[in-house]
């Protein structure tokens, strides 16, 4: 057992409860949080400015990328989309053990302690079997051409079977629709079957970019000019509502929503669907801001990722939700910060399924410490402090056990 205290405990409980000179206590799951608990254990005390809070949660990242610095194309979702296209096996070659490794690192060092991870291939399956933090890995299906549904089904089954043999208590599994403009319905019903039968997390991109509507209402725009490259006569597979419809009675998010309008938001919050919000991605795809207002008003939870290198320059959730802060200017800082560091911890727990996200007696302890530059006078102005002045951590603790 461990008792730490610090000048500050963020709880991330229901109230938001923020302790002063507080204190937890925990082995594998948190015992107890609170001030001056009685208990015959010594007690660790963290130092001046120190801060004690769960540990981040990145649910929507693509490490198979993250050999990407320079190649893709950035400022216009499809020429990115195109240049993807052209470099996706330059670059799934490029990252091998140390790319991942140091992938992981530099979750590692800035609080992750879990991390949705998105599958195109299986190829990483072998790299990130002994992550030291939590992963649920998202099997991801995409292929719209009739004539390819059985090999790309029968290829999906095989990776699902694959990641389920690494299945443990730190390594879960979940399910990935590309998108509705990418994945054929037959393919997409089966994969939502099996997510129900097996009780899996689903995570679909949504709404990304303009074009996406364009082509999904109207089968006109930038995706026209881009399938009829491949495909003759190409025509959307689905409109936007029937796709949310797919999903009731899952567990699913929806990953990006930018372009999602008020009638779709609103089937999301009514099938109990999360989203992920990914701006530094967006910002440098140039597809927009998510209104996070709207979000919001149909009480949708949502959680902000990095998304993977493909789109971002780094992996590090703090400086995701500073960018958040910063893009998102019709908000009040004081608010959408508390709201940010919500959905990096308890929101994005929920949204993958985890034991995690708040100090809280029977949670896994998954928890970070650090220190702030000075005194924080105002306790309400806790979450934005830590946002402005944070990058990485002291401590990262994974089930209890201090990860280095
Ligand atoms: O979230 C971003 C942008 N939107 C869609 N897809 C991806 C993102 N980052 C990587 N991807 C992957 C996706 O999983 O790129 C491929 C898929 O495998 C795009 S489709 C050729
Ligand atoms: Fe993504």
């Amino acid at each position: 057992m461990i008792k730490l205290k610090a000048d500050y405990v963020l709880t991330l409980n229901e109230k938001y409860e923020i302790i002063k000179d507080g204190e937890i206590i925990f082995d594998d799951k948190i015992i107890e949080v609170g001030k001056d608990l009685d208990n015959s254990l010594t007690e660790i005390y963290l130092g001046k400015n120190s801060v004690i809070m769960p540990a981040l949660i990145n649910t929507h990242t693509h490490l198979e990328f993250s050999s990407n610095y320079t190649h893709l194309e950035y400022g216009d979702f499809m020429n990115w989309l195109n240049s993807v296209l052209e470099h996706r096996e330059d670059l799934f070659h490029g990252c091998k053990s140390e790319c991942y490794k140091s992938a992981i690192k530099e979750m590692k060092k800035s609080g992750i302690c879990a991390f949705g991870q998105i599958s195109s291939t299986g190829n990483d399956l072998k790299y990130l079997k002994h992550s030291p933090l939590k992963i649920v890995y998202f099997n991801e299906i995409i292929g719209s051409n009739p004539a390819a549904v059985d090999m790309i089904y029968q290829d999906f089954l095989a990776r699902i079977r694959e990641s389920e043999e690494v299945q443990n208590e730190k390594f879960k599994i979940g399910l990935s629709i590309h998108s509705p403009y990418s994945v054929h319905p037959i393919l997409m019903k089966k994969v939502i079957e099996i997510a129900k039968n097996k009780n899996l997390p689903i995570q679909t991109h949504f709404m990304e970019s303009k074009a996406e509507r364009k082509w999904l209402e109207n089968g006109e725009g930038e995706f026209k000019i881009f399938f009829e490259k491949h495909f003759k006569n190409a025509k959307p597979l689905i409109n936007p509502i029937e796709f949310i419809e797919q999903f009731k009675d899952t567990n699913t998010t929806f990953i990006h929503c930018v372009h999602a309008n008020e009638n779709e938001l609103k089937r999301i919050s009514e099938i109990g669907g999360y989203i992920t919000h990914c701006p530094i991605s967006n910002r440098l795809l140039n597809v927009g801001l998510l209104n996070l207002e709207s979000v919001k008003n149909f009480s949708i939870p949502y959680n902000v990722a990095t998304d993977g290198k493909s789109s971002n320059y780094s992996l590090n959730l703090f400086k995701e939700i500073r960018a958040a802060l910063l893009m998102h200017t019709d908000l009040h800082p004081k608010y959408l910060a508390k709201d940010l560091i919500k959905s990096v911890t308890i929101n994005a727990a929920k949204s993958l399924g985890l034991n995690n996200g708040s100090l809280e007696k029977g949670k896994d302890a998954d928890i970070i410490t650090f220190k702030l530059p000075n005194k924080v006078k105002n306790l309400e102005l806790l979450p934005l402090q830590i946002i402005l002045h944070t990058n990485k951590v002291d401590n990262l603790y994974i089930n209890g056990k201090e990860v280095k």
